[in-house]
């Protein structure tokens, strides 16, 4: 939980001071959990970005799980057996994170992963924060956005079934979550403007495929084929039939590879971490 000693852990640095009672602080100018630490963000500057890696990149609860799915079973091409024994996480590893468990340093493992094939990896980075060596490299981007009033609905159930902070009294009222979502330097990640106009400005970039939820949700089949062509995959028409089918929301709130029923550090009895999957 995000007690004092996961909060030291995350602002250990000479020039970070923590939020009392906020869960986030500030790393140059922009606000991040308590679980991002501020040693990683050093650390991230100079991480070596790979020409042939794809980012997943998103602001928080704009569907980044279900994009690492889907993008996860077109590398696989289409192999559920495969895919269904490899969580979700791990097959597409989140760049920032620094401590789910202790000692989970997750660029570390990422940056010693084989040179063999494409490196797939998640992020909530802005564009301007993304790793310097990202803006020398033709790595390639996959940038989900989804409409905000439905990003801060999911983070309000979300902060209520994440054990880091139920049990303390950080997360208050719909009301509450929402006020501080309005204030970007009390949302985690900061503000969701910046970080879709960010990446919206590149979306002509030949290395940027920009989506948007909304579109997916009316047209996944045509979501996929677009990724497909992005990342210039070719799947069989059975593949591209079962990947689109796995990644419904129906199928892939009952997949406990994706749906994190397994992590302790939730508690889906209050939320599932598959909610809704909806539009409003
Ligand atoms: S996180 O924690 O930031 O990585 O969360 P993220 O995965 O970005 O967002 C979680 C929300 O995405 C919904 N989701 C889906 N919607 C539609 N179809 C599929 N397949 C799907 N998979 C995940 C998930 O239900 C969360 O939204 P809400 O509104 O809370 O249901």
């Amino acid at each position: 939980m995000a007690t004092e000693k996961s909060i030291k852990a995350a602002t250990e640095h000479p020039d970070i001071e923590f939020q009392a009672g906020s869960g986030i602080y500030v790393y140059e100018g922009v606000p991040y959990p308590w679980f991002v630490h501020a040693v990683t963000l050093d650390a991230l500057k100079t991480f070596e970005v790979r020409d042939d890696d794809v980012y997943i990149v998103s602001f928080p609860k704009s569907g980044t799980t279900w994009m690492q799915e889907i993008v996860s079973m077109i590398y696989y091409n289409g192999d559920i057996e495969k895919i269904t024994s490899i969580h979700v996480e791990e097959r597409v590893p989140h760049l920032e994170m620094s401590t789910a468990k202790p000692g989970n340093i997750l660029y570390k493992k990422i940056a010693n992963m084989p040179r063999d094939k494409p490196r797939l990896i998640k992020t909530h980075m802005a564009f301007n924060t993304m790793p310097a060596d990202f803006h020398k490299k033709n790595a390639k981007v996959i940038y989900i956005a989804r409409n905000y009033k439905d990003v801060c609905v999911s983070v309000y159930h979300f902060l209520k079934m994440f054990k880091a902070y139920t049990d303390d009294d950080r997360v208050g009222s719909w009301e509450d979550v929402l006020s501080k979502m309005l204030i970007p330097m009390q949302t985690p990640y900061g503000s969701w403007v910046h970080h879709v106009t960010s990446w919206w400005q590149h979306r002509n970039d030949e290395n940027v495929l920009y989506l948007k939820y909304e579109d997916m949700k009316r047209d996944l089949r045509g979501a996929v084929t677009k990724i497909c062509d992005h990342i210039g995959k070719k799947l069989s028409d059975e593949a591209l039939h079962k990947t689109v089918d796995h990644c419904t929301f129906e199928k892939m709130s009952q997949n406990p590879m994706a749906n994190f029923t397994g992590l302790e550090d939730f508690d889906q009895n209050i939320s599932k971490f598959m909610r809704k999957g909806n539009t409003n």
